[in-house]
């Protein structure tokens, strides 16, 4: 009786210390070959596509994370496995009763509070690295959100004192559109007319509520990639929420400062657009287009007026 639970221990013990070390290894590896492990499984469930460096670490931290999880729990269904085999009944005697084993006790104590610390310690980094602000950004970028639309503000520094020397300005017919250049720190500084809204381009894997008042709530991104990317608003704020679209036009540093400078000298943002070598339709929205938004016969309460028979 003695004999088998102390020959079986130190093997369970060393079993264990292997699975968790290797689980650490892993975390702790995270920066290597994730991302390329991470898009062999789509991702693991995170949005893949991002096009800031911030997204590629929130995307490294999601998969490293989730190799971890996954390590650990394939050593746990094993564990349950192996036990459900090894220790199935094989008679009515009762088995070998054992309680207390300390290295055990300890071992599960301590590893996940080592899991999670590690966890956390890479969680810590990349969430720093996102929310740090630059001394000097290259552009500053005044988002003020409004029911139920946006107007993008370029200023000339940093803070509510700068001045803005351009602007573009969304209405119910046309989506604004926040051209921007690639790699440059951009910086966006949030102001609200009215409710809490939140600015939100789903590529960058990021959103930031906008609020009103004296809350003007900050961040940075650096844009690696050209393209067109839809811009949304992702706080409940009333009505028409849904249709509070912008989009994101990133282009090179001096298409950009083509396009900057024809804003300045009072071009309209179709027509900078047109500065920068965009043709008909593309001067304006590509990934979204204006929603109807009048009431009529037509398009409101509707059901009403047909059972009313008018
Ligand atoms: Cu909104």
């Amino acid at each position: 009786m003695v004999s088998r639970s102390s020959v079986a221990r130190p093997r369970v013990v060393r079993l264990a210390g292997l699975g968790v070390g290797g689980a650490m290894l892993l975390a702790l590896l995270s920066g290597c070959s994730v991302a390329g492990l991470g898009s062999a499984f789509g991702g693991f469930g995170w949005p893949q596509g991002g096009i800031t460096p911030q997204a590629h670490k929130m995307y490294d931290l999601w998969i490293a994370s989730t190799i971890a999880a996954l390590v650990v729990g394939v050593f746990v269904w094993g564990l349950i496995f192996w036990c459900v085999i090894r220790y199935r009944k094989r008679g009515d005697q009762l088995p070998v009763q054992t309680r207390f084993n300390m290295p055990l006790e300890i071992l599960y104590t301590v590893t996940p509070v080592l899991i999670v610390a590690v966890l956390f310690y890479y969680t810590a980094i990349v969430q720093t690295d996102v929310d740090k602000l630059s001394k000097n950004p290259d552009q500053v970028v005044e988002v003020v959100a409004f029911k139920w639309n946006w107007q993008f503000n370029y200023r000339d520094g940093i803070g509510p004192e700068a001045k803005t020397v351009a602007s573009t300005l969304g209405s119910t017919d046309v989506i604004p559109l926040l051209v921007l250049p690639t790699g440059q720190k951009i910086r966006f500084e949030e102001t609200s007319k009215d409710v809490i809204h939140s600015f939100w381009v789903p590529e960058m894997l990021f959103k930031r509520d906008v609020f009103p008042g004296n809350v003007r709530n900050t961040f940075e991104v650096t844009l690696d990639k050209e393209g067109r990317y839809v811009g949304r608003c992702a706080e409940l704020c009333g009505t028409y929420h849904a249709f509070m679209q912008f989009e994101l036009v990133v282009v090179s540093p001096e298409r950009f400062e083509r396009f900057l400078a024809a804003k300045e000298a009072g071009a309209t943002t179709p027509d900078a657009m047109g500065a920068i070598g965009y043709t008909g339709s593309e001067r304006f929205a590509v990934t979204t287009q204006p929603f109807d938004t009048r009431r009529h016969g037509e398009s409101w309460n509707q059901t009403d007026t047909v059972a009313a028979g008018k």
